[in-house]
């Protein structure tokens, strides 16, 4: 039997999807969620869970011997908002888990990584249009430099110590079931919700707002995806860049008004519009298309329409 995986970071907005198809595709009791402080109780009773802190070493450690643990997925971070509201805790925690975890790896406690990076990792003198994998990172945010130096660790770990760590850059994600917590990119799913629940929204970012984004769905099938790979088919030791659209506040409007039609936007730019306009407006994904197979399944309409669809049966 293979041993089992860890998913450190389960209750955050990726975590827990990624918990659930785990569960799905290796068994509910090989996959063990883990999170600093216990989360919802139907989503602790749904399988093994363990508190863990992310930055203490030796618990992690136990609880790899525990479960015989193989894989380990880092979900826990402080995400671009949150991290620029207190920036030295924000280094900690993003760096001080991947170093514990990659320190598992290299003693051989653990076989195998996914580490999640960001397009957080460009910044402003990056190209903003069809962003390359290789190309000019001066990330601006507290979020995006702890990513970037991520990057740089997770291919020093392999080149060195030949540590199966795997990465990908996602875009803003968008999930109906669970809420993001602390990001930029969060309106685009606020925006749905408030559609049902008010008829109305009030963007943070303003409408011409162009970024990279992609439906959980198709983050979640990338991430497992690039794990199943074999490991001589992931080239890039850093982070792939990917994608699956790109859209502005006023598009999304546009997406949802289809579906309702009364639905009404205006905007007030924050703080996090300084952030947004230090990023891509699209990227390139090319090497994970061809090195891993990658390609994405849902676009602006696909996505507006399974948002509603399950966020009404909630409502
Ligand atoms: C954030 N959702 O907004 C994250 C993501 C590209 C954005 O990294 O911080």
């Amino acid at each position: 039997m293979m041993g089992r995986i860890l998913i450190i970071g389960a209750c955050g907005q990726i975590g827990t999807e990624l918990t659930k198809k785990l569960r799905e595709v290796y068994g509910t009791e090989n996959v063990v969620a883990s999170d600093i402080r216990k989360g919802e109780p139907e989503f602790v009773a749904s399988g093994p869970f363990e508190v863990v802190n992310a930055l203490d070493f030796n618990q992690i450690e136990s609880i790899i011997e525990k479960h015989e643990v193989e894989d380990v997925y880092l979900m826990a971070a402080l995400l671009s908002a949150t991290a620029e509201k207190n920036p030295a805790f924000a280094w900690d925690l993003n760096m001080n888990s991947l170093f514990h975890v990659l320190n598992l790896a290299k003693a051989g406690k653990i076989k195998k990584i996914f580490w999640p990076s960001s397009i957080a990792v460009f910044g402003p003198t990056t190209p903003k249009q069809d962003t390359p994998q290789y190309t000019v990172m001066e990330p601006s945010t507290v979020y995006g430099i702890s990513k970037q130096s991520g990057e740089r660790w997770c291919e020093y770990y392999h080149n060195i110590y030949g540590v199966d760590v795997r990465s990908i850059r996602y875009p803003g994600l968008i999930s109906w079931s669970t809420l993001p917590g602390g990001g930029t990119t969060d309106y685009a799913v606020d925006i749905y919700h408030k559609a049902l629940s008010d008829g109305k929204y009030t963007c943070f970012l303003s409408e011409e707002t162009r970024l990279p984004m992609m439906y959980m769905d198709d983050a979640i099938r990338a991430t497992i995806e690039i794990m199943q790979a074999p490991a001589d088919s992931i080239k890039i030791r850093s982070a792939y860049n990917l994608s699956a659209m790109d859209f502005t506040p006023k598009e999304i409007a546009e997406a949802i008004k289809k579906e309702i039609p009364d639905f009404t936007i205006d905007y007030a730019p924050d703080f996090r519009q300084k952030i947004a306009d230090s990023w891509p407006q699209s990227i390139d994904d090319n090497s994970a298309r061809q090195d891993w197979n990658w390609k994405h399944e849902f676009d602006l309409t696909s996505m507006t329409s399974d948002m509603l669809a399950h966020l009404s049966e909630k409502v």
